[in-house]
C-alpha cells in the first residue's frame, strides 16, 4: 500500500479558504483522530474542529471524504478547507506529518489516479493543460483530451493494428505468396498511415495554441525594422537611427491585433560582420525565424540586398510577408533572392510616416487566420511526447509495408506491427517507465 500523501492545493498565501488535499491508507484512520468523525459517507461533507496530536483544536474546517472506489486517486482521500492563513496551513500539514502523512511530489495526486487506472496518461497529461490554458480554444481542446478524444483514437489505431498483426500472424506458416492478401493488408497499413498523419499534423497548432501567436521582423540593418516595430505599436518603443547595425539584442512587445494577441520581436539587422556583438545578435535573429509562427520581411524598398541564400530558404519555408518599406522614397529593383520570397503576400508601407501599417496589420490576421488558427474539424493538438512516439509508429508501419512490399517473411512484417502497437501503448500509458512517468508529472504543481 503507498503511503499517504498530503499538499496544499490552493496557492500558499493569505486567501478566504486554502485546500488541503490528503490521499492514501491512512485517511479513515486521520479523520477519525482528528474529527472524531465515524460512519464517513463519500462524497459528503462535514463542519469540524481539526484537533491537533498535542489535544489543542487548530482551525474549523469542512472537510470532503471520498471513498477509493469513487475518489479521484482510486484511494480514500479528503480535502481538508480550512481558513485560508499560511500559519494555520502550515500548522495543520506538519500536523498530519506527524500522524504519518508524507507531503506528496509535484503531480503525485494525478499520478496515482492514472496508476490505479481512474484516467490514462495522455488524460493526465490534459489535466495539466488544463492548469496551463490561457485562452478558450486552448482550454477547450484540453478538455476534450481529458474526456478521452485523444485516447479514443489511440484505442481504434490499436484495434486495427491489432486485427492486422493477427491476420499476418495467420499467413506466417503459409509456404506460397498471396498477392491479393497482401495488397489488402498494405490497404489498411495506408489508411492507418492517413490516420496518423491527420494526428501528427496538429502538433503545429500546439504552440499557437497554448503559447499565442509569435512575430520576428526580419531583414538588413536599415530597412526600418525598428521603425516598423514602432509604428505596429504606435510609439517610440526602440532606438531607430541611420547607422546600420543599430539593433543588437532583439527587443519583444506584445500588442493585440483584431482579437489576437501577437508577441512581436524587433531583430538585429542581417548582413556579414566582424562586431562580435552585432554577430550574437544576427545568431539570435537566426535563432528567431527558426522559433517564430511569422515572418515580417523588410526591405528597404530604395535600397533593397540579397538576403544570404541559407536565411531566405529558411524564410521560404515558413509563414511571411514581404513588407517593402519607405514607399515615401524612390522605388529600386529587387536583387535575385528576395524576387524568390514573392511567393508572400506583399504590403507597402513608410514606417517612418505611417503609411501602409492598417494594411499590415489586416495582412498579418488574415495570414494568421489562414495559416495558424487550427480549423474546427481538428479537435486534438498533441505534444512533443505523443509526436516523438507517432513518429516512431509511422516509421514501423512504413517499414512493415516495404516487407510486404518486397515480398520478405511474413514474421518481419508481424515483428514490425507488433512493435508499433506496443510503442502506441506508451502514450496512454498501457506501457511505462520511471523517467517518462517522471518527466511527465514533474511538471504538475504539488498538490495537483
Ligand atoms: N524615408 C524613410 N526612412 C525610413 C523609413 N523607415 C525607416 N527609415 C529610416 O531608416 C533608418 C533605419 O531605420 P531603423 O528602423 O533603425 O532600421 P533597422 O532595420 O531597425 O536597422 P538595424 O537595427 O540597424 O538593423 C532610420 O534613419 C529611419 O529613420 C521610411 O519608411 N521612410
Ligand atoms: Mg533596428
Amino acid at each position: 500500500m503507498p503511503d499517504t500523501i498530503v499538499a496544499l492545493a490552493t496557492p500558499f498565501g493569505l486567501s478566504a479558504i486554502a485546500k488541503i488535499r490528503v490521499s492514501g491508507a491512512l485517511t479513515q484512520s486521520l479523520i477519525r483522530k482528528h474529527f472524531g468523525k465515524e460512519n464517513l459517507i463519500s462524497h459528503f461533507a462535514f463542519l469540524a474542529h481539526y484537533r491537533a496530536i498535542s489535544g489543542e483544536i487548530l482551525d474549523q474546517v469542512i472537510v470532503l471524504f471520498f471513498s477509493g472506489e469513487r475518489s479521484h486517486t482510486g484511494e480514500d482521500s479528503m480535502e481538508i478547507d480550512c481558513h485560508g492563513n499560511p500559519l494555520i496551513i502550515r500548522l495543520i500539514i506538519e500536523d498530519l506529518q506527524l500522524s504519518g502523512c508524507r507531503i506528496a511530489e509535484p503531480g503525485e495526486f494525478t499520478k496515482r489516479a492514472y496508476l490505479n487506472h481512474k484516467i490514462d496518461l495522455c488524460q493526465a497529461e490534459a489535466v495539466l493543460d488544463i492548469i496551463h490554458a490561457t485562452n478558450e480554444s486552448a482550454l477547450k481542446t484540453s478538455q476534450k483530451q481529458l474526456q478521452g478524444t485523444l485516447s479514443g483514437k489511440i484505442f481504434r489505431l490499436s484495434d486495427d493494428l491489432l486485427l492486422l498483426l493477427v491476420e499476418v500472424e495467420s499467413r506466417i506458416d503459409f509456404v506460397e505468396e498471396d498477392l491479393e492478401f497482401d495488397d489488402k493488408i498494405l490497404n489498411k497499413l495506408d489508411e492507418i498511415l492517413d490516420e496518423i498523419e491527420k494526428i501528427v499534423g496538429s502538433h503545429k497548432f500546439r504552440r499557437t495554441l497554448f503559447h499565442g501567436i509569435s512575430v520576428a521582423i526580419v531583414g538588413h540593418p536599415n530597412a526600418g525594422k525598428s521603425s516598423l516595430l514602432n509604428a505596429l505599436l504606435n510609439e517610440e518603443r526602440v532606438l531607430v537611427s541611420d547607422i546600420p547595425g543599430t539593433t543588437r539584442d532583439f527587443i519583444s512587445e506584445n500588442i493585440a491585433i483584431d482579437g489576437f494577441l501577437i508577441k512581436i520581436i524587433d531583430t538585429a539587422g542581417l548582413r556579414e560582420t566582424d562586431d562580435e556583438v552585432e554577430q550574437l545578435g544576427i545568431k539570435k535573429t537566426i535563432e528567431n525565424i527558426y522559433a517564430v509562427d511569422l515572418c515580417l520581411i523588410v526591405v528597404d524598398q530604395n535600397s533593397p540586398l540579397p538576403l544570404e541564400k541559407e536565411v531566405a530558404t529558411k524564410l521560404q519555408e515558413k509563414v511571411c510577408i514581404l513588407v517593402f518599406n519607405k514607399v515615401d522614397l524612390e522605388k529600386n529593383s529587387l536583387p535575385y533572392f528576395l524576387e524568390k520570397l514573392k511567393i508572400f503576400p506583399q504590403v507597402f508601407v513608410s514606417a517612418k510616416y505611417g503609411t501602409g501599417i492598417d494594411i499590415l496589420k489586416s495582412t498579418i490576421v488574415d495570414e494568421i487566420r489562414k495559416n495558424l488558427l487550427m480549423p474546427q474539424e481538428i479537435t486534438i493538438a498533441i505534444n512533443e511526447r505523443h509526436r516523438e512516439i507517432f513518429q516512431t509508429v509511422r516509421n514501423l508501419i512504413v517499414s512493415a509495408k516495404n516487407v510486404l512490399e518486397n515480398q520478405q517473411p511474413y514474421e518481419l512484417c508481424a515483428s514490425d506491427l507488433r512493435f508499433a502497437l506496443e510503442t502506441l501503448g506508451y502514450i496512454t500509458g498501457k506501457y511505462n517507465n520511471e523517467e517518462m512517468l517522471g518527466k511527465i508529472f514533474n511538471q504538475f504543481c504539488i498538490g495537483k
